[in-house]
């Protein structure tokens, strides 16, 4: 009978960055909710993916990648996983598996260990892992460090033993009611949605030189016409030159950006979508509190 008790609560994602956090939320959710690159710093705010099943319902917080901040930005990301550490009930540590161990890696251990939070640790991109005996030492490693809840050995990428590990997840959750409706799947707002996945085309479109100088915000969604949905989207970067970068020779790289963004935004809403992108430069946005507002960064 005591199997049969349903559980629920928040879950943590935390975690270097590039580990395969936003990854794993967008498969364990079944849908694209949170843009994902190669490039470091990708997420930048926290997302709540909402998965529902049989024996319990996991809220999952995606946050930001830790890093040393620099700019406003970096601060309130930082705070963002601050923020998630403190108001969850069970804490996911992600760890690309296939990189050796930095700083960095200790810097998280290191919040997890002082969250006086339980913890799971996921082993991230066995994909990439020839022999699964090559975990072992990082697996021995972490346990001397911290008596995690369970150690769990996932490839985000290819959906490899992920069922196992919402199993994993839910027994460690407190016996509680579902705290969204079954068919909820995330907080963020269409605006949202869609100003993200502008931003990872042009993460995913654009070289080493543009990742943390852009952002993208939705300023015009309109739904008036039922055959097609118009929306306008800014994209700010800092300076002039970087706007050169994100157009392309005559326009070629914007157009692309546009292009593939409107095709997931097509499938995400269902629906015919014209949209309409516009490069603004907004010089130093990321130390300027009322454009991070603008954008939506939360303090
Ligand atoms: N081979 C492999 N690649 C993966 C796996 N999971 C994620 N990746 C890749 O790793 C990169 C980073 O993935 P993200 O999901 O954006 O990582 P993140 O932890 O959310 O990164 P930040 O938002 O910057 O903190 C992307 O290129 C993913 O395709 C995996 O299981 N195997
Ligand atoms: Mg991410």
């Amino acid at each position: 009978m005591t199997s049969e008790i349903f559980r629920s609560g928040y879950v943590a994602l935390i975690g270097r960055p590039n580990a395969g956090k936003s990854t794993l939320l967008n498969r364990l959710v079944g849908e694209k909710i949170a843009a994902v690159s190669n490039k470091p710093q990708t997420t930048r705010h926290r997302i709540q993916g909402i998965v529902t099943k049989e024996t319990g319902q996991i809220v999952f917080v995606d946050t930001p990648g830790v890093h040393k901040p620099g700019f406003l930005l970096n601060r309130r990301m930082m705070a963002a996983v601050h923020d998630a550490i403190l108001s969850v009930d069970l804490l996911v540590l992600m760890r690309d598996a296939s990189v050796s161990t930095g700083n960095g890696d200790k810097f998280v251990l290191e919040l997890v260990k002082n969250s006086g939070k339980q913890a799971v640790l996921v082993l991230n991109k066995i994909d990439k892992i020839k022999a699964k005996s090559d975990l072992l030492p990082l697996i021995e490693s972490y346990s001397k460090e911290f008596e995690f809840a369970e150690i769990v050995p996932v490839s985000a990428l290819r959906g490899e033993a992920v069922d196992n590990l919402l199993d994993q997840i839910i027994k460690h959750l407190p016996a509680n009611e579902a705290i969204f409706a079954e068919d909820e799947l995330t907080d963020q707002s269409m605006r949202t949605l869609v100003a993200e996945m502008v931003r990872e085309k042009i993460l995913q479109t654009t070289g080493d030189e543009i990742p943390y100088v852009t952002a993208v915000v939705t300023e015009k969604y309109d739904e008036s016409d039922p055959t097609v949905t118009r929306i306008h989207c800014a994209i700010y970067v800092e300076r002039s030159s970087q706007k050169g970068i994100i157009i392309g020779k005559g326009g070629i790289k914007l157009k692309k950006i546009g292009t593939e963004a409107r095709v997931d935004i097509e499938k995400m809403l269902n629906q015919k979508v014209f949209l309409q992108l516009f490069v603004k430069v907004v010089e130093n946005w990321r130390n300027n509190e009322r454009n991070l507002d603008e954008i939506g960064i939360e303090k």
